[in-house]
């Protein structure tokens, strides 16, 4: 069967790899035409463990073709952003392009697949209108048409590309059927046939428990630092129970996905979704907790010069969206306190960032400060005494609680910050 996936982001570009990877014949379409270059180079665009050889040899066999514009096919797959406007509400210009771009190579029978969040009801109620409009009948099946989320975490994309369980939630139950048919040849894990109503909005709802209960853990740490108790260890304690999973407070919520996806469904409910807006506020409001906390750590200090570990929005990915340290780098920079500050974080190369990048001892070198904001693999295995060696006072403040504690620094995380 023919496949063309629209889109070839971080879900795209794997989609399209595995389906190819599997002796499907896969097209692989993007506007940017960078994007084209790249692949049709053997090189990728994203940093994900096992894509490029997985690339490079689909590429090879000949089952994956890259291209600007789509083509026929027998699946369409939509796996394109979702962004948000600056009020919040989803901007489905993407998914509507992505649309109206296959409408000219769509044939009665075809399977479309749209992998990209939207806010629930947006495959019945804006998708499925602009197909009738082009003279199709989705809800008489003469095209199968369903929403099937993605799932999988950064990092682990194509591990959990075949092992999660799936949901496909069709416009009709034949088209539910034929979407699961879809995944059924290269995913281990369930397929759930459901709704496309039910499948967008359980997608949703996955990110909003996830930010949701981040919220509590960061709530946690705030009245903990008030307390002063140690958060982390009343977490660890609490989690000991049977059916408590507090998770861990951090410099806030970052990312394209658990940042943003619970705006979908606040747009659509406001008034009812206030614990949902509430979490929202609490995460958001985090970077100027950490600010608040370094100013506090550094008060006694002239022109204090601070060494930022990690700017990612989570350990070991190179992705930056939404990230809370690039706004906790921006107060600082921004603050009138005067804050000379030098970020490091070997995940990223300096030309995907316009802030400087500088090595590890260059970063600590006469710092007064460092201030912990990613949990790369490499931080937790710093030794101590690269701090106490390279820092003026090797004071270290640990958001991500990832460093370990040893009598030659002073180490504050952001769970336990006694004494301020
Ligand atoms: N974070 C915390 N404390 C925690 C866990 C995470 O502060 O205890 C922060 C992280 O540092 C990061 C943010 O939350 O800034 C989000 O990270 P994440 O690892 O929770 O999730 P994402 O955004 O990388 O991926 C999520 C996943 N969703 C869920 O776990 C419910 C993934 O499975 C989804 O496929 C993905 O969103 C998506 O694309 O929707």
């Amino acid at each position: 069967k023919n496949i063309c996936v629209i889109g070839l982001g971080y879900i795209g570009l794997p989609t399209a790899a595995l389906f190819a990877s599997r002796n499907f014949e896969v097209l692989g379409v993007d506007i940017d035409p960078r994007v084209i270059e790249t692949i049709r180079q053997g090189k990728i665009h994203l940093e994900e463990p096992g894509l490029k050889t997985l690339i490079k040899d689909s590429l090879k066999k000949g089952t994956l073709r890259v291209s600007s514009t789509p083509a026929e096919a027998d699946i369409f797959i939509i796996a394109v952003p979702t962004p948000v406007y600056e009020d919040k509400r989803a901007n489905l210009e993407f998914v509507k392009q992505a649309v109206r771009d296959i409408i000219p190579f769509i044939k009665q029978g075809d399977t479309m697949i749209i992998e990209s969040t939207i806010p629930p009801r947006t495959t019945d109620d804006v998708i499925v209108p602009m197909l009738q409009k082009a003279g199709f009948d989705p809800k008489n099946n003469d095209l199968y048409v369903a929403h099937c989320p993605e799932r999988v975490i950064p990092g682990k994309i194509l591990i959990e590309l075949v092992e999660n369980h799936r949901m496909v939630g069709g416009v009709t139950r034949e088209a539910a059927k034929r979407a699961s048919e879809v995944y059924k040849p290269v995913i281990n894990g369930k397929i759930i046939e459901t709704e496309a109503m039910v499948a967008e909005t359980a997608k949703l709802m996955e990110n909003t428990y996830r930010d949701v209960n981040i919220a509590l853990a960061n709530e946690l740490a705030k009245i903990a630092a008030r307390l002063n108790i140690n958060a982390h260890e009343v977490i660890e304690l609490a989690n000991m129970h049977p059916r408590v999973n507090i998770l861990e407070p951090g410099p806030g919520v970052g990312g394209h996905c658990i940042a943003v996806d619970p705006y979908f469904m606040i747009e659509k409910a406001k008034d009812v979704a206030s614990l949902i807006q509430t979490a929202r506020k609490i995460n958001d409001s985090m970077p100027t907790f950490v600010v608040e906390k370094v100013k506090q750590l550094t008060s006694r200090i002239a022109n204090p010069k601070i060494a930022i570990l990690g700017l990612t929005y989570k350990g070991n990915v190179d992705d930056t969206r939404e990230s809370p340290a690039l706004t906790i780098v921006h107060k600082l920079m921004t603050d009138k306190h005067n804050y000379t500050v030098k970020c490091h974080d070997p995940l990223l190369r300096q030309e995907h960032i316009p802030l400087k990048l500088y090595g590890l001892h260059e970063a600590l070198e006469d710092t007064h400060l460092a201030l912990v904001l990613a949990d790369h693999q490499p931080f937790k295995q710093l030794h101590p005494s690269v701090f106490a060696e390279t820092m003026k006072h090797p004071i270290i403040f640990d958001t991500k609680n990832c460093i370990a504690d040893d009598p030659d620094i002073t180490l504050y995380k952001i769970g336990h910050l006694s004494g301020l």
